[in-house]
């Protein structure tokens, strides 16, 4: 359980008229500033993640930071790292993190997160969990005030056997909010196969999710599921740019 104190969000304004993928790197290039020579990180997976990979690869190669270990959370991370001549490392040889920088699907007053629309949440998972702090970086269309509410899947990573069993078992067990179950497909219609060789289950709830900690105790009891997108008591700040500036909420 990590303690966030009740910090008043610090904003900074913005240009009006960026872009969203303007506003992504505004949040990453903020993210940044945490980041100190000598760390261990976790990297993250996505688009806004990508901006913060790109920045440390910048700053490793002018020498304004040294001595960085990276720990990805995907393949797709792993090889934008590689690109960028940023050291890796795994897990296992870096059991330790001092922070993970990652995007996030939906942020809730709490700061607690969806993630995993991008497919990596099981090591996003594993490596966010190991860090002492996390650092979430996103624009304001992921703001929601209940997980779940913006209508888009929360997803639950599921071994291939018997996936269907799963689905079914998800889909009854959000009966109350109303829920619709898929299985992800990837651009050829074939099932969406993760970097850990499992399946995808996209949750998609009619209302947000009464009871988010409940509910994923629940999803996690069921055996063959690997890990779901609730991401509950694990962010240290978050970092959103909006039109009207970067904040940053703790
Ligand atoms: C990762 O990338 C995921 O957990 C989340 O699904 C996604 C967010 O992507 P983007 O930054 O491209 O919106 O952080």
């Amino acid at each position: 359980l990590r303690i966030r104190s009740k910090t008043p969000s610090i904003k900074a304004s913005v240009p009006s008229a960026l872009t969203q993928d303007e506003l992504k790197k505004l949040a990453a290039d903020k993210a940044v500033d945490y980041v100190k020579s000598g760390m261990v990180l976790g990297l993250g997976t996505g688009s806004t993640a990508a901006f913060v990979v790109a920045k440390l690869g910048e700053l490793l190669s002018s020498g304004q930071l040294t001595d960085i270990v990276g720990v990805p959370t995907s393949k797709r991370t792993e090889e934008q790292a590689l690109s960028l001549n940023i050291p890796l490392s795994t897990l296992d040889d870096h059991p330790h993190i001092d922070l993970a920088i990652d995007g996030a699907d939906e942020v809730d007053p709490n700061l607690d997160l969806v993630k995993g629309r991008g497919g990596a949440l099981l090591r996003e998972k594993m490596v966010e969990a190991a860090s002492d702090k996390f650092v979430v970086v996103v624009d304001d269309s992921k703001l929601v005030s209940g997980l779940g509410g913006s209508g888009l899947a929360m997803p639950v990573e599921v071994v291939q056997f018997c996936w269907k069993y799963n689905l079914v078992r998800l889909q009854e067990l959000f009966k109350e909010e109303g829920v619709d179950a898929k299985l992800r497909l990837d651009g050829n219609g074939k099932p969406y196969v993760t970097d850990n060789s499992n399946y995808i289950v996209d949750l998609y709830f009619k209302t947000p999710i009464k009871d988010s900690a409940a509910a994923g105790k629940e999803i996690a009891a069921f055996e063959g599921v690997v890990e779901h997108g609730l991401f509950l008591d694990m962010t240290t700040a978050v970092i959103i740019a909006g039109k009207e500036g970067v904040s940053i909420k703790s």
